[in-house]
């Protein structure tokens, strides 16, 4: 069967789900509905503000809570307001999301709410030594919060691997060791890094960083983390290859073993997901722009049901 979109009203894009108080609330992109040049740096996203989704299931409609936060009310950032992620703690939402700063750097900011569908309020600067897109905020059993993010190319991560920005770097294509996403953890008030963000390595089944030409299963962007029977699943898109594949380790921070993939290429260029557990089944958000005909910048989120084999993989599913 055909998926349909969640919502075809406005274009939607880079669904993170969370089950909140009994109820599916998705934190996704919202794509514009305009016509512009496309390049590789992404400046075909221009978004300017964020919608919250929810669902009393991921079989029944879904309804618009309308604007949660907007690019105006950001006082540090300049444009483009990629991948959100939302977290819950002490009573409080707090939604992580990426925006170019004044200076056309990608950093991570975080705006708080009483409420998981907003309106959101966007603390005055980004998280410090924050840098590159696409968060993803993971509570662990024992409580503890972990941010892992990352993206090459527009996403600017390996214009980090020296440590300080160089806007001209290139990730490597070659055998040495693919850039990685990062992690690190959250300080109790969920609003800065506890410490400096480190490399959530991906390895191959014998232990070998995965290479920079491996471009069909190394990190492109779109991290996300779930616990599957203790194991931690770190699973992203391949970008330029278009895969959502996985990794799994014992530890939130990894290494994480490549395991394969999760689902097959969409209509669009980018790919990009979450997993939730929801009434005792797994679901996959995911988007693709069927509903624009094809328009990479103008996506729509869909559910489906995710199966797991008995070993732990992750059954293959087609888009
Ligand atoms: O939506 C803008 C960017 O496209 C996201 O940050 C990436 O993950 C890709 O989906």
């Amino acid at each position: 069967m055909l998926k349909q979109p969640l919502v075809s009203h406005i274009f939607t894009a880079d669904p993170s789900a969370h089950v909140f108080a009994g109820r599916i609330y998705i934190y996704p992109s919202h794509d514009l509905d305009v016509t512009v040049p496309e390049n590789d740096l992404g400046d075909q996203f221009g978004m300017t503000d964020y919608h919250v989704l929810s669902q009393s299931h991921p079989e029944q409609p879904a309804t618009d809570h309308g604007e949660a936060l907007h690019l105006r009310d950001v006082p540090w950032a300049s444009q483009q307001l990629w991948a959100p992620d939302t977290a819950f703690r002490h009573g409080r939402y707090y939604l992580y999301f990426p925006a170019r700063d004044k200076s056309g750097i990608f950093r991570i900011g975080v705006a708080t709410s009483h409420q998981p569908e907003g309106p959101f309020k966007a603390e005055p600067a980004p998280l410090q030594g924050s840098f590159s897109i696409d968060p993803c905020v993971f509570r662990d059993d024992d409580g503890e919060y972990y941010l892992y993010f990352g993206g090459i190319w527009g996403g600017q991560l390996q214009c980090w691997a020296t440590g300080t920005f160089i806007a001209a770097a290139k990730e490597p294509l070659d055998d040495t060791p693919a850039l990685c996403p990062k992690v690190a953890k959250l300080t109790a008030d969920m609003l800065q890094f506890a410490g400096p963000p480190q490399d959530a390595l991906i390895i191959d089944d014998q232990g070998t960083p995965l290479p920079g030409r491996d471009t069909e299963r190394r990190y492109f962007e779109g991290p996300w983390m779930h616990k599957y029977q203790g194991k931690y699943y770190l699973s992203y898109s391949t970008g330029d290859t278009h895969f959502l594949v996985y990794a799994t380790s014992d530890k939130p921070t990894g290494p994480f073993t490549f395991r394969g993939r999760i689902l097959n290429p969409v209509l669009g260029w980018t790919t990009h997901h979450s997993i939730v557990e929801f009434g005792g089944r797994w679901w996959l958000y995911y988007h693709d722009a069927s509903l624009s005909g094809g328009v990479t910048y103008k996506r729509s989120v869909k559910v489906q049901e995710l199966f797991y084999e008995a070993d732990g993989s992750i059954r293959l599913m087609e888009p």
